[in-house]
């Protein structure tokens, strides 16, 4: 921790965004000083490529559709409390929590039921709330190297899916996908030190 927080003041609604996403006020300074250094143009905002920067998302299998998640709607900037709300699903649980937090306070972003949400809206599309044979398929794509055949492909996006399916309709939904992770540590998974 290099930086004291004297200058968080300057962050456009640093309190809400900290209360929101649970960073401390270090972190959301660092996160800004961060921001401001992908941000090449200092245009105020991220566009694919500034993210595309970040060491962590260019080693990340997953990581273009992360990248996807920091433009919903189809926006083609981030801002500031954009950038963090995304990342902060990737703080780790154990980093900054602070005791203070208000129980009325909705779920942390980074808990692990929220980790589940963003990990599933990886998965799925079209947004149609399930994880379709064919999205597993695009998902494993991704995640495999070269050296599996689209075949044996094929057989593990199928098998992963019947697995997972409960209810028999030849898709994982959201409640099926937590139940068939129930045993992962998605904690630990769903953490990227974007920091360091
Ligand atoms: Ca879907
Ligand atoms: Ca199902």
């Amino acid at each position: 921790m290099g930086s004291r927080g004297s200058h968080a003041a300057r962050i456009p609604d640093a309190d809400s965004i900290r209360r929101e996403t649970g960073f401390s006020q270090a972190s959301l300074l660092r996160l800004y000083h961060r921001f401001r250094a992908l941000d090449r143009n200092k245009k105020g905002y991220l566009s694919r490529m500034d993210l595309q920067q970040i060491g962590a998302l260019a080693v990340n299998p997953l990581g273009d559709r992360i990248i996807d998640s920091f433009f919903p709607d189809g926006n083609l900037r981030v801002d500031f409390p954009g950038f963090v709300r995304v990342l902060a699903h990737f703080r780790p649980v154990d980093d900054d929590d602070s005791s203070m937090r208000d129980p009325k306070e909705p779920e942390p972003l980074n808990s692990r039921m929220n980790k589940l949400r963003f990990a599933f809206q990886l998965y799925d599309l079209d947004r149609d709330g399930k994880i379709s044979r064919h999205e597993m398929l695009q998902v494993l794509r991704l995640m495999v190297g070269v050296q599996v055949t689209e075949e044996q492909l094929e057989s593990i996006a199928d098998r992963t899916v019947q697995e997972a399916d409960e209810d028999g309709d030849g898709a994982v939904s959201f409640l099926e996908f937590t139940k068939s992770l129930e045993k992962m540590d998605i904690e630990q998974k769903m953490s990227i030190r974007i920091l360091k």
